[in-house]
C-alpha cells in the first residue's frame, strides 16, 4: 500500500501520510514521495493548494523514522538528514501553499513538517513537541531554525532543549498557527475550507505572494522589497488583475483563468 494517499478536487490536492502503525513517521520513502507530489503540485497549473495531513486519529506524524535510523550507518543517516533537510525547504519554498491539517502528535520532523508548511491548521487534540535532544539528536530538519524565527529564541530554545510539549491552544497563542484550534471531526472541513478560499484567489497573485515571502526569508527589506515592486507591477499588467478589478467594479466573482 503507498505511504502517501493523493486525491485531487476542486484545485485542491490532498495528502495523507499513509504509515498509521507507525505513527506516520518519516522514512526516507514518505520524504521522497512528498517531495516529488509537491513539486508536481506547483507544476500543474490546475492544483491551487495542498492539503496535508496524517492517516488514523492519533498523530500527524512522530517525526523521523527511528527504526529506519537505528539500521543506517552514520554517513548514510547524514546522506538521509541532507536530503529530508533539503526536501522540506522545497516544501517551504513551493510556489503553492501547503496547508497542513494537524490531527494528533507532531513530534520532531513531524512538528518540522508543520513550520516548513504555508498554514497549519491544529486539531484540540495536536501535541507538538521537539524530543531530539533527548535522543541525543538535533531537530534537522530545519527546527532549530525555523522554530526561534516563528516562536522567538527563548521559547525555541526552551522547546528544544527540554523536549516540552505544547498543545494546540498553546501552539495558536503562539502563532504557530493562525487560526484557532478546531473539534477533530471538523479539521479536515476546516483545512479544505482554507485551501478552497485559496483557490478562489487569482492563481498568479497567490504564486506571487509566495514567492514574495520565499524572497523575504533570506533578503533585506530594501532587496525584498525591490523584488516586490516588480511582482507588484507585473501582476498590475496582468490579465489576472484586469478581471479582478472588472469583476469588483461590475460587483460579480472575477473568473480567474489558468493555464
Ligand atoms: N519512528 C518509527 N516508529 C515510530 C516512531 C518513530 N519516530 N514513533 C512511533 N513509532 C512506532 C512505534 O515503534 C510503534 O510501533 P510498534 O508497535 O511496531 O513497535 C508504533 O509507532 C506506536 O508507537 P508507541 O507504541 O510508542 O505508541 P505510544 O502511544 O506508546 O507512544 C509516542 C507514542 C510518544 C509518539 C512514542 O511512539 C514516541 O515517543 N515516538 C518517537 C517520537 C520521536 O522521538 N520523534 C522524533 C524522532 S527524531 C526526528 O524526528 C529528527 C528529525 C531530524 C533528524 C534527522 C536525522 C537523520
Amino acid at each position: 500500500m503507498t505511504e502517501l494517499l493523493t486525491e485531487q478536487c476542486d484545485g485542491v490536492l490532498q495528502l495523507t501520510i499513509n504509515r498509521p502503525d507507525a505513527l506516520n513517521a518519516l522514512n526516507t520513502n514518505v520524504i521522497g514521495l512528498l517531495v516529488d507530489t509537491v513539486r508536481e503540485a506547483a507544476d500543474d497549473p490546475a492544483c491551487r493548494a495542498v492539503v496535508l495531513t496524517g492517516a488514523g486519529e492519533k498523530a500527524f506524524c512522530a517525526g523521523a523514522d527511528l527504526k529506519e535510523l537505528a539500521e543506517m550507518g552514520a554517513d548514510r543517516a547524514h546522506e538521509v538528514m541532507r536530503a529530508g533537510q533539503a526536501a522540506f525547504r522545497a516544501i517551504e519554498r513551493t510556489p503553492i501553499p501547503v496547508i497542513a491539517a494537524v490531527n494528533g502528535l507532531a513530534l520532531g520532523g513531524g512538528f518540522e513538517l508543520i513550520l516548513a508548511s504555508t498554514i497549519p491548521v491544529l486539531s484540540t487534540r495536536a501535541s507538538l513537541g521537539l524530543p531530539e535532544s533527548g535522543l541525543g539528536l538535533i531537530p534537522g530538519y530545519g527546527g532549530t531554525q525555523r522554530l526561534p524565527r516563528a516562536v522567538g529564541e527563548r521559547i525555541a530554545a526552551h522547546l528544544m532543549l527540554t523536549g516540552s510539549r505544547l498543545d494546540a491552544d498553546r501552539a495558536y497563542d503562539l502563532g504557530l498557527t493562525p487560526v484557532p484550534p478546531v473539534a477533530p471531526d471538523n479539521l479536515h472541513e476546516a483545512a479544505m475550507d482554507i485551501a478552497r478560499t485559496i483557490a478562489r484567489q487569482g492563481p498568479v497573485a497567490v504564486r506571487s505572494i509566495l514567492t514574495a515571502l520565499e524572497i523575504g526569508r533570506d533578503a533585506s527589506l530594501d532587496a525584498a522589497l525591490t523584488a516586490e515592486t516588480g511582482m507588484a507591477a507585473l501582476a498590475i499588467a496582468g490579465d489576472e488583475s484586469a478581471e479582478g478589478i472588472s469583476a469588483f467594479l461590475e460587483r460579480r466573482p472575477p473568473r480567474f483563468v489558468t493555464e
